[in-house]
C-alpha cells in the first residue's frame, strides 16, 4: 500500500522547518518508539544533517522496552557516520515531568555544550518529526504546563510555537512533516497503524490485518487482553472477525 498524503499545509511546514533549522543549536527529532524506522522522515534527515541531533523515542510506555533500547544503541552508533553528533533517549508522557526533563536537557547540553545555563546564550532546540508522534506532548512535558495543543490525530499543530523553559532554553514546536510519497508498503502500513496518517487517507482493512499479524506473532497475550478475547484467534482474518464481533461491529 503506497500512500500519498501531502496536503498543502505540508509544503508550508517544510518551508517553516527549513527556515527554522539554521537558528537552532540542537534538533530534537521525535519518532514513535513503536515504529522507529517508519517514523523517521528522510526529508528532515536531509534538512538537518549539519546540526547536532537528539532522537527522542516517544510513547515508550506503549512499546517493547528491549526493542526501544536496541534502537537507542542503533541511533547512538549512527553518530560515527553522521557529520554532526547524535544522541537518543526514550520518553513517555507517563513519566514524571522532572525525570523526562532531566533526560532531554542533559542530552541537549551534551550536544551543544557552549549553550545553556552556564552560558549567556540560551540553548535553542527545534522539536520536529512526522505528524502525531508526540512533539507537542513533549513540549508540554518539558514546560510542565499545557502550552501546546495536542490531540490524537495528525496535523494538530499548524504553526511554530516557541516556549521558554525556566532555565532559559527556547523550544520550538512545529507542525508534523510527512514526505511526499511513501512508496515502501510496509512503512505506509506502519504509519497508518501508528496514527501518523489520517483515517480518511487509508484503507482500513489491510492496516488492521497488518497490525493483527504483528500482534499474533509477537504480542499474542496483549491482543487477547487488549480486546478481552476469550481465546487467541489462529490468523489475522479470524482475529479481525473476533475483534469486530467483540466491538459490536459484526
Ligand atoms: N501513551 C502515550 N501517548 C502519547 C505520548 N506522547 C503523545 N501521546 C499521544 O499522542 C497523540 C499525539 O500527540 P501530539 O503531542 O499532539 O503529537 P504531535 O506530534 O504534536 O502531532 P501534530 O501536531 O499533529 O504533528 C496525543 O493523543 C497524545 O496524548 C506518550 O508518551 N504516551
Ligand atoms: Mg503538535
Amino acid at each position: 500500500m503506497s500512500i500519498q498524503w501531502y496536503p498543502g499545509h505540508m509544503v508550508k511546514a517544510r518551508k517553516m522547518i527549513a527556515e527554522a533549522i539554521p537558528g537552532k543549536d540542537v534538533l530534537v527529532e521525535v519518532i514513535d518508539s513503536r515504529m522507529p524506522r517508519a517514523s523517521r522522515n528522510p526529508v528532515l534527515n536531509e534538512l538537518g544533517r549539519a546540526k547536532p541531533l537528539l532522537v527522542v523515542l516517544s510513547k515508550s510506555d506503549l512499546s517493547d522496552p528491549d526493542i526501544t533500547q536496541a534502537w537507542i544503541k542503533h541511533f547512538e552508533h549512527s553518530a560515527s557516520w553522521r557529520g554532526a553528533p547524535v544522541k537518543a533517549v526514550a520518553v513517555s508522557s507517563t513519566q514524571e515531568r522532572k525525570v523526562a526533563r532531566r533526560i532531554v536537557t542533559e542530552a541537549c547540553r551534551a550536544l551543544a555544550p557552549v549553550r545553556g545555563p552556564n552560558s549567556v546564550k540560551p540553548l535553542r532546540a527545534l522539536i520536529m518529526g512526522i505528524p502525531n508522534v508526540g512533539k507537542s506532548t513533549l513540549t508540554n512535558l518539558l514546560q510542565g504546563r499545557h502550552v501546546a495543543k495536542t490531540e490524537d490525530r495528525p496535523g494538530v499543530t499548524k504553526s511554530e510555537q516557541k516556549v521558554v523553559l525556566d532555565d532559559g532554553t527556547v523550544l520550538s514546536d512545529v507542525p508534523g512533516l510527512m514526505w511526499p510519497l511513501i512508496d515502501d508498503p510496509r512503512v505506509g502500513l506502519c504509519l497508518a497503524l501508528g496514527g501518523a496518517i489520517p483515517d480518511t487517507a487509508i484503507d482500513h482493512e489491510p492496516v488492521a490485518l497488518f497490525g493483527l499479524e504483528i500482534f499474533l506473532r509477537r504480542y499474542p497475550q496483549q491482543l487477547v487482553d487488549g480486546f478481552k478475547l476469550k481465546e487467541l484467534p489462529p490468523d489475522p482474518d479470524e482475529a479481525l472477525d473476533a475483534v469486530g464481533r467483540k466491538r459490536g461491529c459484526l
